[in-house]
């Protein structure tokens, strides 16, 4: 009989060992929220300043510049002016989920942006996205408002 409790037992205690190892994964202070291309940059770290400008012109909507090189590892302060007419978006991630995330916006075009990798900007007015490349790969960033990633909104970040 007591033999057979402790048998009993026995799953009891492997199920909150577990539960401790799933408490006790990922570094303190980080949100469990997977980004595609890197993670969230520190403000409190050095960062290299990239300037990008959002603008329309000529039936076209557009980034300048367009491709952004970076080290693996490196982290970037994006610094993003819209000089255009219309409201922007900077959303940075892999091309896989901007247009998974490109369907979403499409139903709730309205939805606006104020997350660690992507931004929202008024016309006139600039927006900061800080970020660690923490992955080797393209990803790229994009104006996910509905008809500007195909008028040309899309910057490509190479990650070497
Ligand atoms: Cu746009």
């Amino acid at each position: 009989m007591k033999r057979l409790s402790a048998l009993m037992l026995l799953p009891l205690a492997l199920g909150i060992a577990s539960v401790a190892a799933l408490a006790g994964a990922g570094p303190p202070g980080h949100s469990h929220e997977t980004f595609s291309a890197g993670e969230p940059g520190n403000p409190k770290q050095p960062a290299r300043v990239v300037l990008i400008t959002m603008r329309e012109g000529d039936g076209k909507m557009m980034f300048i510049p367009d491709r952004v090189e970076v080290r693996r590892g490196e982290q970037i302060r994006f610094v993003i002016q819209n000089n255009g007419f219309l409201p922007h978006e900077f959303i940075l991630a892999s091309t896989e989920e901007n247009l998974k995330h490109a369907e979403v916006m499409k139903k709730n075009p309205d939805m606006e942006h104020d997350d660690p990798n992507g931004k929202t900007v008024e016309p006139k007015k600039k927006a900061e996205v800080i970020w660690k490349f923490t992955k080797s790969g393209t990803f790229e960033y994009g104006c996910l408002i509905p008809g500007h990633r195909e008028a040309g909104m899309i910057g490509t970040v190479v990650v070497k």
